[in-house]
């Protein structure tokens, strides 16, 4: 029996893709994945995100080159793959990050409405794991790490197109697992409670009178940790699930949520 060694957690030599990684949780997860030693890279579909996630990269010290590309259009998604394998290597390592919510009762919410949530938070991570999955074969293996939520779980008002690709999500993560596990294909989710970042803003908006957004008074309450996620809380969990020290972990959705999906909520 070899020894353990904290090796196991690095991620020396290794190519990492985290799609839509300009700032968020994606850019800590970037982050955090060159500070265990891969080489990074992300997308935006735009030159101006790209531009923004490099100079917000450049500013916190990490080296990550970007590329310009829609996460739901598949002819860009394979010249980006195929790019990345040419100018850094293959890539080891896929975080499907990039994501939007619309928050619209369902009744209210037109079907390209809804279709347009699906299309980037469940067709994308479809399209950019098809691409990297054969050089992970080729390679001998690799890391599919897809950004659920607890929307995967629960569902609430407002949020049903969300709520139906997280789902969706969870599900095609098992079902990577499944259909290439035999390749040394790890495909794991992770599921992240309330996080302080741009997308959920307008939940913390203080009130006029200075006062909590009541969301965001309903979430403390329901989260044991008495707290809203910051993006480094994702740090460990993303090395882990990138690195060979998860090699049989397979399938599994790691909710990194304060405990919010164990907890009844505290009584008003
Ligand atoms: P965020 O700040 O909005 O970051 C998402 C990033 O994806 C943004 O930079 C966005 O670009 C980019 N993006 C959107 N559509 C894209 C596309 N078609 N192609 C490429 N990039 C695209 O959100 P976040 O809070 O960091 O969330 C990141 C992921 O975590 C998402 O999948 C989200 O659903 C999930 N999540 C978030 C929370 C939370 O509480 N924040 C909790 C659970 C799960 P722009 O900057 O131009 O918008
Ligand atoms: C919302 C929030 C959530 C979080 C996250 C929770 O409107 O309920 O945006 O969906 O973003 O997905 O895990």
């Amino acid at each position: 029996m070899s020894p353990f060694s904290v090796d196991r957690f690095r991620l020396d030599g290794k190519v990492a893709l985290v799609t839509g990684a300009v700032h968020g949780i994606g850019f800590e997860m970037a982050c955090s994945m060159a500070q265990a030693g891969a080489k990074v890279v992300f997308n935006h579909f735009n030159q101006e995100g790209v531009e923004r996630g490099s100079a917000a990269y450049k500013e916190a010290g990490i080296e990550a080159r970007g590329y310009v590309c829609d996460v739901t259009d598949e002819p860009s998604v394979q010249a980006m793959v195929q790019q990345v394998e040419a100018e850094i290597g293959v890539i080891d390592i896929l975080v499907n990050n990039a994501g939007i919510i619309k928050r619209i009762p369902m009744t209210e919410m037109s079907a390209e409405e809804f279709r347009q949530v699906i299309d980037i938070d469940l067709n994308g991570p479809f399209i950019v794991s098809k691409a990297v999955i054969p050089g992970m074969i080729k390679k001998g293996g690799g890391k599919i790490i897809n950004i659920c939520s607890m929307m995967s779980e629960l569902g609430r008002e407002t949020v049903s197109a969300y709520a139906a690709a997280k789902g969706g999500l969870k599900m095609l993560t098992r079902n990577i697992a499944s259909e290439y596990g035999k390749y040394n294909i790890q495909c794991n989710g992770i599921g992240p409670g309330y996080f302080a970042t741009p997308q959920t803003a307008p939940l913390r908006e203080r009130q006029a009178d200075g006062s909590r957004h009541p969301f965001d008074s309903f979430i403390i309450a329901k989260t044991p940790a008495e707290r809203w996620g910051e993006t480094e809380d994702l740090a460990g969990p993303a090395v882990f699930l990138a690195s060979p020290a998860s090699d049989f972990v397979n399938g599994h959705i790691l909710y990194v949520d304060g405990g919010i999906l164990a907890y009844i909520g505290k009584q008003p």
